[in-house]
């Protein structure tokens, strides 16, 4: 009796393993997107996750007075309108102090911070 042959091609894909080195590095890994309606504060909040992890020495504003802008927002264009033309990517170091223990785990966290405007995206 002939054996019926799937015409479906086998699908093949790639397996990647993970190292145990691999999943102890992951565990403390956060990566976060910033996205939202245009000009509701998204590179505000990345800037503010900057300098609470120390990652900046000071704040600056989108559309501050004192015309420096705010650190993700680094196009001359960007800095002129006050938006976001292209996505950033950057990353910092949380050290957060667990409640029930009160032990220090140290976090690496990668942000980008993407532009509200659709037609940027
Ligand atoms: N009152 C108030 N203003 C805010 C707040 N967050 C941001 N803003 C102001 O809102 C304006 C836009 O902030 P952005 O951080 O540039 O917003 P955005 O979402 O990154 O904008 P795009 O990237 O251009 O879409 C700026 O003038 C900020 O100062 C907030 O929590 N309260
Ligand atoms: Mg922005």
């Amino acid at each position: 009796m002939p054996t019926e042959v799937s015409a479906e091609p086998v699908k093949e894909y790639p397996v990647f393993e993970l190292t145990d080195e691999d999943r102890k590095r992951l565990k403390f890994q956060r990566n976060i997107g910033v996205s939202a309606h245009i000009d509701s504060g998204k590179t505000t909040l990345t800037e503010r996750i900057l300098y609470y992890t120390g990652r900046i020495r000071e704040i600056h504003e989108v559309r501050g007075r004192d015309n420096v802008g705010a650190k993700m927002d680094s196009m001359e264009l960007e800095r002129e309108k006050g938006i976001t033309i292209q996505s950033a990517a950057t990353f910092c170091d949380w050290v957060a102090t667990m409640p029930a223990t009160g032990d220090k785990e140290k976090y690496a966290i990668n942000i980008i911070d993407t532009p509200g405007e659709l037609l940027l995206l």
